[in-house]
């Protein structure tokens, strides 16, 4: 496969996955719950307004990796679109939302300056490979057990609080 970047943002995608693709999850293999909540590794499931975010996690990142890559589901009840604007999080500089995709046999990776469209009764997945959250100026590297706390603002479901939950450098 062969990996074309755009821009600095993409550069720093591309290490991220670069990384993740070849990781080993040796170490903090049973550090699941270290701040000792009470969470299931598939994260929380919150609520606001019509909508449903659940399954939140994101990976490990290893030694010299400079960002981290958060993934998430958001169902939407309602009868109407909604849109996730933008992400913020105190565990990074910045957190941009990310789509990955193949184009022919080229992996591409752009910002997705407009956020992601939830279409009205319908689930979408953030899921490695596809649409997901960069994290960027990362204050500590992610450990497996590290709870990852977001703030996602919707255009109209407003400003949801999810709990990311760190899982191995494989995402699992
Ligand atoms: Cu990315």
């Amino acid at each position: 496969m062969k990996i074309r970047t755009f821009g600095f943002a993409a550069l720093l995608c591309v290490a991220g996955f670069a990384g993740s693709a070849i990781g080993q999850d040796h170490q903090h293999m049973q550090g699941m719950d270290m701040n000792g909540m009470s969470m299931s590794s598939d994260g929380d499931v919150v609520k606001a307004g019509d909508l449903e975010v659940s399954g939140g996690f994101a990976k490990a990142m290893l030694p010299g990796q400079p960002v981290g890559g958060g993934f998430f589901t958001v169902k939407n009840n309602g009868s109407a679109d909604d849109q996730l604007l933008s992400v913020a999080s105190p565990a990074a500089g910045q957190v941009q939302i990310h789509e990955m995709s193949m184009q022919g046999n080229v992996m591409k990776m752009r910002e997705l300056k407009d956020g992601i469209t939830i279409p009205a009764g319908k689930t979408v997945e953030l899921t490695p490979g596809n649409l997901h959250l960069m994290f960027i100026k990362v204050a500590a590297p992610f450990k497996q057990g590290d709870k990852v706390p977001v703030t996602l603002t919707f255009a109209k479901a407003g400003k949801v609080d999810l709990v990311l939950n760190v899982l191995s450098a494989q995402g699992k």
